[in-house]
């Protein structure tokens, strides 16, 4: 699955941690931050593929569970560390759940916003994959 687990550099010490992000450990230049916050536990997120977009997700509080599906095989990865990123490529269908009280999912992107870029329903995911 064309997905990565991405170790976010830190730097530690007894007052706290310092996570860095610097262009060489995302492998795509960053056009768009945003971040999802206030999120119900019940709330599932995502729902959608993307053509081209290419992102990687950080728990920066809290945790969440990304269920990930590229057409053949379907696998959750539970984000829970702020010093931990998912790099999800394009072509992958993804749903958010299981958000912890707290939860604020950072999301680093390749692209501005663009709803033609998304893909919303499964079976038309599927179709296009093919
Ligand atoms: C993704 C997951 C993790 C904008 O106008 N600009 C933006 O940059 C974004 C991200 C959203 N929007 C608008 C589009 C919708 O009217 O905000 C509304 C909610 O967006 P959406 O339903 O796509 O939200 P999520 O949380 O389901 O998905 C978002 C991203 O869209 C998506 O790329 O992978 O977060």
């Amino acid at each position: 699955m064309n997905i990565e687990l991405i170790q976010i550099p830190k730097i530690e010490n007894s007052l706290g941690n310092i996570a860095v992000i610097e262009n060489e450990i995302i492998p795509f230049a960053i056009k768009r931050v945003y971040y999802l916050f206030d999120i119900p536990s019940s709330a599932v997120r995502g729902g959608h593929s993307h053509k081209n977009l290419q992102q990687v997700l950080i728990a920066i509080s809290g945790s969440f569970d990304v269920v990930l599906h590229d057409g053949k095989e379907k696998r959750t990865v539970t984000l829970n560390k702020p010093d931990k990123g998912l790099l999800i490529k394009s072509n992958i269908w993804r749903e958010l759940e299981n958000f912890s009280s707290g939860a604020v999912c950072l999301v680093m992107a390749s692209e501005i916003y663009d709803e033609t870029d998304y893909i919303r329903d499964f079976d038309e995911f599927l179709d296009y994959l093919r």
